[in-house]
């Protein structure tokens, strides 16, 4: 039996005309709950009991599958089927109390599909415990394409964690948008993984928190295939995982910006796979800008580094960063192929330690930020500052009145920062991945409607 929604019910304020050509008047929802049957209709009085009903049901585009909140499944979801462009098949939640659990069958995926599957959305899930022990392949959302493309995929406000392996493990998607949702403690490997090898392209990972995994917080290789091509990485914040904050080995034009590492671990590798020999699939053209870099600790951590012992990875450009190196062993900045053209400015960078911290280009190494600049190309309007955070060993990197980083980046056409706000403040962008209020005008107590406006605004910017 369908249950049909009332399309009467829609809010009348904003996309209702694009919504309502893009919804089929056959768009079903379908509840399910641990204390249902699959013998009900799936309606909310009589909802189904099992994933597995969820999964031999035939779903039409616009469908929804609604999970109740405070229950729990140890079954694998797997898409039985597509939705359309602009109609997409849904998997969210539904009623009041914490999210509902999916942990999968035993040492299985939480979400799979290996044949094609587009036009998805999964919303208000939390996948926990996901995956197989010891280096087995499957984790909390795990797709392995073994057929043509699939397209168009959503995850957003969704909470992953523990899985045995990668919370996020995917290849050969086109159109990826993974937004809004905390993704910690993966137990062997990383928080999110994309794996060039049967082809990834069109992605945005934003306003995540990523954090706790044990390799890398987000990885993006070409596995010596496939580069990944159109990715964007902004506004996450990603933190104390064991390998380091991003590792970037086989993307082509990665758009890395308003970012926030720290933990003790390092920042940013650029680099090749360890399989591409030569490095012919390894990172071009990236662009690293605004993020805001803390790496500390007692082991070699480094705020970026575009090395490999492969080949000559490459990147575009390094600019209006914040850099603290407070670790014991590594460096602020390392360059290590002979590689040119790279736009290296406006960084503001420091280090608490007493020593002088190391930077590398072209192979050289330099005792300082002076020297380095000095010997260089690089940084002409750069800075070795301490950049007053507001209070760094709460995790808060907003900046104090008296940064140096306060406008005096440069103008790169950015739209919003870390938290929301509008880029720039001030007479200029800062430097780092939150941009301060202006000095000049002190914010004003908002009004409701102000607020409201903000809310709508910011709403408009994430979903672009
Ligand atoms: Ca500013």
């Amino acid at each position: 039996m369908k249950h049909q929604r009332d399309l009467r019910s829609l809010s009348p304020v904003s996309g209702v005309l694009a919504l309502l050509l893009a919804m089929p008047l056959s768009a079903a929802d379908y509840f399910v709950s641990s204390a249902g049957s699959d013998d009900n209709p799936g309606s909310p009085e009589a909802p189904w009991r099992s994933i597995a009903k969820v999964n031999q049901t035939s779903l039409e585009p616009g469908d929804r599958v609604l999970f109740r909140r405070g229950d729990r499944w140890e079954e694998t979801l797997h898409p039985s089927s597509s939705g359309a462009p602009g109609n997409p098949i849904t998997y969210a939640d539904f009623g009041g109390g914490v999210r509902p659990i999916i942990t999968g069958a035993p040492n299985d995926h939480c979400i799979e599909w290996s044949t094609t599957r587009s036009h998805l959305v999964f919303r208000g899930l939390h996948l926990k415990d996901c995956g197989q022990p010891s280096g087995g392949t499957r984790g909390a959302l795990a797709v392995w394409n073994e057929a043509a493309d699939s397209r168009d995929i959503l995850l957003e406000d969704s909470l992953l964690e523990n899985a045995q392996t990668w919370n996020i493990y995917l290849t050969g998607i086109d159109g990826l948008r993974i937004r809004g949702n905390t993704i910690r403690n993966a137990e062997q490997q990383h928080g999110i993984y994309l794996d060039g090898t049967l082809g990834i392209n069109d992605v945005v990972i934003e306003d995540n928190d990523i954090y706790g995994n044990r390799a890398m917080c987000v990885q993006f290789n070409s596995n010596g295939k496939n580069r990944l091509t159109n990715v964007t990485l902004r506004y996450n914040r990603l933190h104390d995982c064991g390998y380091g904050g991003l590792n970037n080995i086989g993307t082509d034009g990665l758009r890395a910006h308003h970012n926030l590492f720290y933990g003790a671990m390092p920042g940013i590798y650029n680099g090749c796979d360890g399989a591409d020999a030569g490095c012919s699939r390894g990172s071009i053209g990236g662009v690293f800008a605004n993020n805001t870099i803390l790496t500390s600790g007692d082991g070699w951590s480094t705020c970026f580094s575009n090395e490999s012992s492969q080949g000559t990875p490459d990147f575009s450009a390094f600019v209006n960063n914040i850099c603290v190196h407070d670790a014991s062993r590594g460096s602020a900045f390392q360059h290590m192929e002979n590689t040119g053209g790279q736009n290296v400015d406006y960084n503001l960078f420091y280090s608490n330690r007493t020593d002088s911290p190391i930077f590398v280009w072209r192979g050289r190494e330099y005792r300082g930020f002076d020297d380095y600049r000095s010997a260089t190309d690089n940084e002409a309007n750069g800075l070795f500052a301490d950049p007053r955070f507001v209070d760094a060993g709460r995790g808060d990197m907003s900046l104090a009145a008296d940064s140096p980083a306060i406008d005096s980046g440069t103008s790169l056409g950015f739209e919003r920062d870390l938290e929301g706000e509008p880029v720039p403040r001030g007479s200029a962008p800062d430097r780092g991945a939150i941009e301060a209020a202006s000095a000049e005008e002190p914010p004003e107590t908002p009004s409701d409607l102000q607020i409201e406006l903000q809310s709508s605004l910011n709403k408009q910017l994430f979903w672009r």
